[in-house]
């Protein structure tokens, strides 16, 4: 199987809750950037140590917030095309593993399959049968406001647009990824945005669960995230 998927892997204080033994049981045609966003727990040491042998590690030297983390992956994955060579597919993915490594495969088959007819799958958290969705009730209730809210502030149409697990085709990373966001808390729903929705397919994941330690404190952040839907909506509405 080729390595033509990389996943970069936003990591801030992820010293204790990081499992990197999960990382090594990946599928075969996966391969990771973790980018150390500015970590003070030893976390940048632990993933040079225990990382697999062909994933690599970036290190941000200050805290910049998900959105920007996961943005430098991104250009480092395109302006340093000798790292990864031959990966047609990059994503991003949560360093807790809410969404579980398994999920990758079909996730990539879906973008596959569209060939230049999607430019990414998202990952989507419907609890449904069939499916094993763990998921606090507080954060489910919060999920929906936000989705009602954004659907109607920006027309996005998203079941789940914040789920952290999304793929990408290489070729559209550039028009994703090259501005600077304008929100640290949903820049989701830019990339989301500046695709398109028309080019992206919502894919219900079979599992997911809510991992503790997460550093984001909802009630003081849900200010902070309208506050931002209303700033994107200026930055991107025609
Ligand atoms: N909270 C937070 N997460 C960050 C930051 N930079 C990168 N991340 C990563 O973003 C991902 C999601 O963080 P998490 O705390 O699990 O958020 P939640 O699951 O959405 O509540 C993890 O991989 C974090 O390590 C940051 O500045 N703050
Ligand atoms: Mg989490």
């Amino acid at each position: 199987m080729s390595k033509n998927v990389i996943l970069i892997v936003p990591c801030y204080n992820e010293a204790n809750r990081i499992d990197l033994a999960a990382f090594h049981k990946a599928p075969g045609n996966v391969r990771f950037l973790f980018v150390d966003d500015g970590s003070r727990d030893g976390t940048a040491a632990k993933i040079e140590s225990g990382k697999p042998v062909d994933a690599a590690l970036l290190r941000l030297p200050r805290n910049c917030g998900k959105a920007e983390a996961v943005r430098q992956g991104m250009l480092h994955v395109l302006n340093h095309p000798g790292i990864f060579p031959g990966c047609e597919m990059v994503g991003f993915w949560d360093a807790d593993l809410a969404t579980p490594l398994d999920e990758v495969p079909a996730l990539e088959a879906q973008l596959l399959a569209a060939g230049r007819g999607l430019d990414a799958v998202i990952g989507s958290r419907v609890k449904k049968l069939g499916s094993k969705i763990e998921r606090s009730w507080t954060r489910h209730i919060l999920g929906r406001i936000f989705t009602t809210i954004s659907d109607n502030l920006l027309n996005l149409s998203a079941y789940d647009s914040q789920c952290g697990a999304k793929i990408f085709r290489k070729d559209v990373i550039d028009k994703a990824f090259a501005e600077p966001f304008v929100s640290r808390w949903v820049f989701d729903v830019e990339v989301l945005l500046r695709l398109g929705t028309d080019r992206v397919l919502e894919s219900p994941l079979r599992a997911w669960k809510d991992v503790r330690g997460s550093k984001i404190n909802i009630p003081s952040a849900s200010f902070r995230i309208i506050r931002d839907l209303w700033v994107i909506r200026r930055r991107y509405k025609k």
